[in-house]
């Protein structure tokens, strides 16, 4: 069997060019046109291929080398059949010449100063369908979230689906090799099914510097801040969200809240529209017993709980907390007020332990002491419903004939469809609303 020699082509003006990878090593076989070392200039990556079949005896350069046109790159063991073919042809040299001079627009169109300028982002196709990244993706320039890749390990990766921008590169100047896509998939398929969701791809932001556009300052998030940050996001993206709104007359609950305020303040209890809200809020979990549920871990089963602790998100200058009141069931509107106050002032004082926030079967978010309309709050799971309360505002409702002034309080529930109907949801908001706009219902 012949052994050909496999040279670097005509790469034109560029001379002592960067070998960043070599791709076979002695024993591999390779089929024509398959890479056998990248090479990179400031401008451009391009993978050099063999122009036939065989198996590598030598590889006679190693990354990190700097090679020009005519460095021996490879000792290849033909066939008879492979070698006759490519000797009628050209020499050896030439035939490899010809065949990577194929892939010579990548590299000649990027050594022409006026592309990098223009178009720094471009990709230049070379004739197999892979691509090189021309200029400026390794700079944070225009090409801001580029991964940086040869052209085989990017053909690697599409060919597995692959998106190189959320691969990790572990190679020089952050390089993404070819290992670096294999642990890739390998940790993507072993992440966990079911409930919790997984294999989620989606492109990694662009790392920006903003002082490129004016002055900046830079804060460290707090530890809870990144810790709701992150179960934020999961639950946003895991669960299929959907926001139902409705509104409460609470005309007559608020004459009775006051009366109940002046009557309490002595004992220093202050009774918000929240107190009212958990109770009501336990009466519609009682009667619609999905939405106090979650699902098992393998997203099979239901487990509905027969306890009813309410969860209550509560502002604190180092991010969202989001304390939970317990058995909301057994204790009465003055009693949860009181709890209510107790639990936000251990929140705001970061005095709460763990088991303080576990447990929970549904929550409340109340903006109602700010402001708002309406807005659709991100479910605490592996609850499956949490409601949105905005603040109260009297408005003109049409009663018997006639328009009348009322207190009406928007509420947005958002609740998980994988487990809840939009049916179910809004016959939970009506109930909910009719019972605070009657709150003789709690004493049922
Ligand atoms: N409409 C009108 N007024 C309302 C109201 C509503 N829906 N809800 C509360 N109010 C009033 C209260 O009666 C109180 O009035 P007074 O001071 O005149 O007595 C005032 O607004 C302030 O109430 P509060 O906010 O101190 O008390 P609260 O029981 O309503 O809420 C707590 C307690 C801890 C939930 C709240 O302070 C808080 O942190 N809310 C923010 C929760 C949050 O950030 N959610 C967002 C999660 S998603 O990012």
């Amino acid at each position: 069997m012949p052994v050909k020699q496999i040279m670097v082509p005509d790469i034109g003006n560029f001379k002592d060019v960067d070998v960043i990878e070599v791709l076979a090593k002695p024993g591999d076989t390779v089929r024509a046109e398959d890479a056998l070392i990248t090479l990179e200039t400031d401008k451009a990556t391009m993978d050099v291929p063999s122009p036939f079949a065989g198996v590598v005896k030598e590889m006679k350069i190693k990354a990190g080398d700097k090679v020009s046109q005519g460095a021996l790159i490879a000792l290849v063991e033909t066939s008879e059949e492979t070698a006759a073919k490519s000797t009628t042809s050209a020499s050896a040299a030439n035939a490899v010449s010809a065949d990577v001079g194929r892939a010579m627009p990548a590299m000649a169109g990027a050594a022409r100063p006026t592309e990098k300028t223009a178009a720094p982002a471009t990709q230049a196709h070379s004739p197999d369908g892979t691509t090189s990244q021309v200029a400026g993706y390794d700079k944070g320039g225009a090409g801001e979230g580029l991964a940086h890749a040869s052209p085989s390990v990017r053909r690697f990766a599409r060919e597995l689906g692959v998106d190189l921008a959320q691969v990790k590169g572990s190679g020089e100047k952050g390089r993404v090799t070819k290992d670096d896509v294999q642990s890739f998939v390998k940790s993507a398929l072993s992440q966990p099914r079911g409930a919790a969701g997984g294999g989620l791809q989606v492109a990694a932001l662009p790392a920006v510097d903003f002082a490129r556009f004016g002055p900046i300052e830079t804060r460290p998030l707090s530890r809870i801040r990144k810790i709701s940050g992150a179960n934020l996001h999961r639950n946003w993206v895991t669960i299929p969200h959907v926001t139902q709104f409705d509104e409460a007359d609470i005309t007559d609950m608020e004459v009775f809240r006051k009366q109940l305020n002046g009557e309490y303040a002595a004992q220093g209890v202050k009774i918000t529209p929240l107190a009212f809200l958990l109770k009501a809020a336990m009466e519609a979990l009682q009667k619609y017993p999905e939405f106090n549920a979650s699902l098992d871990a393998g997203g099979e089963n239901l487990v509905v709980k027969k306890y009813i602790h309410i969860g209550v998100a509560v502002d604190t200058p180092d991010g969202l907390m989001v304390p939970v009141i317990r058995d909301v069931d057994q204790k009465g509107i003055v009693e949860l007020a009181r709890e209510l106050g107790e639990i936000s002032a251990r929140a705001r004082e970061k005095k709460l332990a763990a088991a303080d926030m576990q447990g929970g079967c549904f929550t409340i978010s109340s903006l109602g002491g700010i402001g708002g309309t309406a807005f659709t709050p991100i479910i605490n799971a592996p609850e499956v419903a949490i409601l949105g309360v905005s603040r109260s505002g009297m408005k003109p409702v049409y009663q018997n004939g006639e328009f009348v002034p009322r207190l009406m309080l928007p509420l947005s529930l958002s609740y998980d469809h994988r487990v809840i109907d939009g049916a179910a949801a809004v016959r939970f908001t009506v109930y909910l609303a009719q019972t605070l706009a009657d709150i003789r219902r709690l004493a049922l």
